[in-house]
This record gives C-alpha cells, structure tokens and sequence, in this order.
C-alpha cells in the first residue's frame, strides 16, 4: 500500500460524516457504460442527445427504446466490488454513530442492491416513471414496460427507430389520467429535484472526508460538489482511471479500476 493510501485511510479511520459522491465509472465493471466512454452510443446516438426534453419531444418513441434497452441493461447487471465496498463501509460506520451518504449521479439503482441504504439520486433513476400530465412519479420494474416496447430497443447502429405511437407508449395509470409517462430522469437543461439537492448541498458543507469515484466531472452542478468540499481543507480522494478536469482540486488521486482502488481504501 502507498503512502497516499495509507495517509487517507488514516484520516476515514477519524470521520464522523463521510460524502460519498459516484458517477457512470463505479458501475462501468458491472457492464453499465459510461456516458463519455467507447460504449457511450446508442445505435448512430450520442446518450448526452437522447438524454434531453428536445430529443423526447421529437421522437418519444426513441428515447423510450434506448431507455427501455438500459433498463434492461441494468436489471441484468450486479453490483461489483466497488459499489459493495462502499456499501459495507456505510453499513460500519452507522454501526459507530457515525454518517456516509452517496450522491451520486447513476441511474442504474446499483448502490442500492449492493446494500446502500443512504442514498441520492442525483439525476433519478431507470426505474421510476413521471406523468408528463399530472406528474405523477411511480417505481417501474416492468420489462418491458409496455407490450410496444417488446423487442425493439436493441443498440446496434444499423437498427432504426420503431416509431410507436404515443398511444402505445408507456401511460399514467393514476386515476383516469391516461398521460404520457417519460423516464423520472434529469435530462440537460431541466432542474435537479430541489429536496435531493439541499441534502446533497448540506453534505458539501458539513463532510469530514469525501471520495469523489468514477466521474469525469463536467456536468454541473454535480462537477461542483467535490471542488467545494475541497474548498474547506476537507480530504478528497478522486478514484478514476485518469485525471480528471476537477483532479487539480483534491489532495488525493487514486489512479486505477475503482473495484480495486475503493475496496482498497474501504476495507
Ligand atoms: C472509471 C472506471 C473504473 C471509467 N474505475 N473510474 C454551469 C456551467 C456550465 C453549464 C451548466 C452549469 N450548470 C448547468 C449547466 C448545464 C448542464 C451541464 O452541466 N452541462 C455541461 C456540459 C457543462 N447541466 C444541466 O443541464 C443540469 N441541470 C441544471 O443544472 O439545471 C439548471 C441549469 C440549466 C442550464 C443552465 C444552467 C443551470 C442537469 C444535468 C443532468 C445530466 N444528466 C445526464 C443524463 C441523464 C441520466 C441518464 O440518462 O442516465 O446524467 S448527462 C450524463 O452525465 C449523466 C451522468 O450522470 C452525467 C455525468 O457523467 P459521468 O457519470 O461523470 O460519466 P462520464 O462518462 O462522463 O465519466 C465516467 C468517468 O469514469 C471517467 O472519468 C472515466 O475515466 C471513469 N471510469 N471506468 C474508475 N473502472
Ligand atoms: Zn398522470
């Protein structure tokens, strides 16, 4: 073990309240993509096109097949050795009166399978729905989740858009309201959910240590939080597989896979 490690695991060793801060690299060994990485396209797609109201306003059908198609991604995945780390980390330090909350950024519900009970969703999740009429939030498991959808969302580049009729794409079961699900997820552009965001913020200024794992840092106001707790003489270690536009900020960098570098740090 280096010193740097050591020195860290030192300072875990005396926090009360530790900010865990997660992004697409923490489940990119369980087989989920990153956003930014080789896997990033979705057939001919960008993911950071798809992942917007515009891209849903034009064509609803498309993005609930490239939706549909990582929602069956995810469920199909486990969570690995990173996500269980920093699980069992949580599960030891509450045990001690003491405090870990992860916000992350993920979508893929992995941290919570692994065990983590503490836990904020950024940007929402694959797995809840939002009425785009009442608004109307609900948890969805269902693959696929409408009969349309069966089949169609397969990613290779030469597969085209199935066009379904909005009709026949996923609609609000709450009361007769009948509206037009879309996925309960922050697209770019649109506002985080202010309650998860005032939790997140309130950790940024009260933390006695942060891991920032497998983010490469440019989408904001996620890309903020870790620089910020920086900002206090807090300890941040970053755990990526390369600098990072936001690494110049943290006293520690820990270069590698995070399923060995985290459960080297956790455990
Ligand atoms: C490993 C590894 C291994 C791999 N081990 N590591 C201020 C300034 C400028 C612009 C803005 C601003 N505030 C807001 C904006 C606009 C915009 C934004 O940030 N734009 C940037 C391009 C600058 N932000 C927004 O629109 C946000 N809304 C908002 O702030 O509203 C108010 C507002 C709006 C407009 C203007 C001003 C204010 C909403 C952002 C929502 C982001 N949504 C997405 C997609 C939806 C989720 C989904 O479909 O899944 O969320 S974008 C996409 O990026 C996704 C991710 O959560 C997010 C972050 O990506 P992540 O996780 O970091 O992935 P990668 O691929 O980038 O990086 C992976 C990293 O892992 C790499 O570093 C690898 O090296 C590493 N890695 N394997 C360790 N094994
Ligand atoms: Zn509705």
């Amino acid at each position: 073990m280096n010193n740097a490690m050591k020195s860290f695991k030192d300072t875990l060793s005396t926090a009360k309240n530790v900010l865990i801060l997660s992004g697409s690299g923490v489940s990119a060994e369980s087989g989920v993509p990153t956003f930014r990485g080789s896997g990033g396209l979705w057939r001919t797609y960008q993911a950071t096109y798809l992942a917007t109201p515009q891209a849903f306003k034009a064509n609803p059908s498309l993005v609930w097949e490239f939706y549909e198609y990582r929602r069956d991604v995810a469920s199909k995945v486990h969570p690995n050795k990173a996500h269980e780390a920093i699980a069992n980390f949580e599960k030891k330090l509450v045990k001690e009166g003491k405090n870990v909350t992860i916000v992350t950024q993920n979508v893929d519900g992995l941290h919570q399978r692994a065990g983590s009970n503490n836990v904020l969703e950024l940007h929402g999740s694959l797995f809840k729905t939002r009425c785009t009429e009442c608004d109307n939030i609900e948890v969805n498991r269902t693959i696929p989740i409408c009969p349309a959808l069966e089949g169609k969302c397969a990613p290779d580049p030469d597969v085209m858009s199935s066009d379904i009729p909005v009709e026949e794409l996923p609609r609000c079961q709450k009361n007769s309201c009948g509206g037009l699900l879309r996925p309960h997820i922050v697209w770019f552009g649109e506002s985080l959910d202010e309650e998860i965001l005032d939790k997140a913020e309130k950790m940024v200024e009260t933390c006695d240590a942060c891991l920032i794992v497998g983010t490469s840092s440019i989408i904001y106001p996620a890309a903020m939080f870790a620089p910020r707790v920086a900002e206090r003489s807090v300890p941040v270690a970053e755990f990526n597989l390369e600098d990072t536009e936001a690494t110049k900020h943290f006293q520690y960098h820990f270069r590698g896979p995070c399923t060995v570098t985290v459960t080297e740090a956790l455990t």
